[in-house]
């Protein structure tokens, strides 16, 4: 999708610190990162939430969560514990809209989240 910025990131037109990539997913640093891990993982294919994601082709929302897994694993967060949020609908304070999970961790987390 053209004027999408993450789609952007994986053509690398707009600057990213990616940090584990796989053929159909990419994950990099949050740009306002809320906690001392804080990664976006997304399909490198443009899909806009997880209702979009969840229909798309066999496999892919299993890859990306294996790849949020792998990123906390590399992140040294696996054991302590993290949280894979996605932001779905304006409700859920989704502002990009290609589908994107945050994986946070590296402090305690509160729950219920605000
Ligand atoms: P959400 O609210 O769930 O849609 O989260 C969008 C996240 O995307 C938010 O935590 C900030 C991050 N973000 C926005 N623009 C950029 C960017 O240009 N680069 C990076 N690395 N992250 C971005």
């Amino acid at each position: 999708m053209t004027d999408c910025l993450f789609c952007k990131i994986v053509t690398k037109e707009i600057p990213a610190t990616i940090v584990y990539e796989t053929d159909r997913t990419v994950a990099f640093r949050d740009v306002n990162p809320q906690a001392p891990t804080h990664v976006l993982v997304i399909p490198k294919g443009h899909y806009e939430n997880t209702a979009a994601l969840a229909a798309a082709d066999e496999g892919l929302a299993d890859e990306v969560l294996k790849t949020a897994h792998a990123v906390a694993v590399q992140e040294g967060v696996a054991d302590t514990g993290y949280r894979l949020v996605f932001n779905t609908g304006p409700q859920a304070g989704q502002t990009v809209f290609h589908v994107h999970g945050h994986v946070v961790g590296g402090r305690d987390l509160q729950w219920p989240p605000g």
